[in-house]
């Protein structure tokens, strides 16, 4: 029987939620005593624990089947996978950062400059686009403590809160790309795997709808119905019982996390009373 290989990164800002999304899947993973290996008990899946510069050519050359990895990463790396999936997780973007006390004319202060980065890939196709010629210094890590140290002007990193930027003196001008962990894929893989691929992602799509949506009830007055409905689209459309007062249903529906505090406003302004909203666990649509 065929065994679709997954590469995850085996510890990092990825391997938490990479483990926690199979769990949601209902794909046990054991923990693993330092094994680089892990058989799944039950879905057709291995799993393999990688550093996370490694996953795409472990993909490219069928060492594993897929891979969950940072966008950047594929990108940088630039090998021949396909991104299937973005997951949702992991995001951060791709900036420049100058010293804070430099002004900052527009992008045409890296010219010449020397900056630091462990993106030189993205980094150089990203001065070619913009006509800036200016040095890459290749680091392998602690890029944010190169221009305190004198070893270049400015630094191409990876931001999520900024916080790292903010102790090392530094201000973030420019963003080169945006990131977040994706699934990909060897180009080649055979039927038998593809099913299980097709199977995995199907059960990965429900989770994700899961996270994004908030299952919503509401009671109103039948006369503010109409105006409701405008405002909760929900699946299909929203499901509406009546309620034992008479006059008053209840209405049910989806929203979407990130339109959810509009919405709740524009509800109560139509009318809505007693609003309940609940996580979902799983959404197939
Ligand atoms: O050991 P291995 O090689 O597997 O791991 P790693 O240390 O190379 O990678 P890891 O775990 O740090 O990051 C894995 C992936 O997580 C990255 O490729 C990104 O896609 C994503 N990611 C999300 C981040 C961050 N957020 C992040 N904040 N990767 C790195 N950082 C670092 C950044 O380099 C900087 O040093 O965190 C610092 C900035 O964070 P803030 O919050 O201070 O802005
Ligand atoms: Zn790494």
């Amino acid at each position: 029987m065929s065994i679709l290989k997954i590469a995850i990164q085996k510890s990092g800002r990825l391997s938490e939620s990479s483990r926690k999304l199979f769990e949601e899947c209902g794909i046990k993973i054991s923990n693993g005593s330092g094994s680089l290996k892990v058989i799944a008990g039950n879905f057709p899946v291995e799993i393999l624990l990688l550093r996370d510069d490694d996953i795409p050519q472990y993909v490219e050359q069928r060492v594993a089947d897929i891979g969950i990895v940072g966008e950047n990463m594929v990108y940088e790396k630039k090998k021949d996978v396909a991104v299937l999936e973005q997951l949702g997780f992991a995001g951060c973007r791709l900036s420049l950062a100058i010293p804070k006390e430099e002004s900052y004319p527009g992008t045409g202060f890296f010219m010449n400059k020397k900056v630091a980065t462990s993106y030189p890939v993205l980094l150089s196709e990203y001065f070619a686009s913009t006509n800036i010629s200016a040095e890459i210094e290749e680091l392998s890590g602690s890029v944010e403590i190169a221009p305190g140290i004198g070893l270049a002007d400015a630094i191409c990193d990876i931001v999520s809160s900024g916080s790292t930027l903010l102790t090392n003196g530094l201000r973030e001008v420019e963003m080169v790309m945006k990131s977040q962990a994706v699934i990909i894929s060897n180009r080649n893989l055979d039927p038998e795997k593809q099913k299980i691929l097709e199977r995995l992602l199907f059960r990965i799509r429900a989770v994700k709808n899961a996270r994004e949506n908030k299952y919503i009830l509401l009671n109103a007055p039948e006369e503010a119905v109409e105006d409701i409905c405008r405002i909760l689209p929900g699946m299909k459309s929203p499901t509406i019982l009546p309620l034992a007062e008479k006059g008053w249903c209840s209405l049910h529906s989806v929203v979407k996390e990130d339109e959810f505090w509009d919405r709740i406003d524009q509800l109560r302004e139509a009318g809505a009373e007693g609003i309940l909203v609940i996580p979902i666990e799983k959404m197939i649509l």
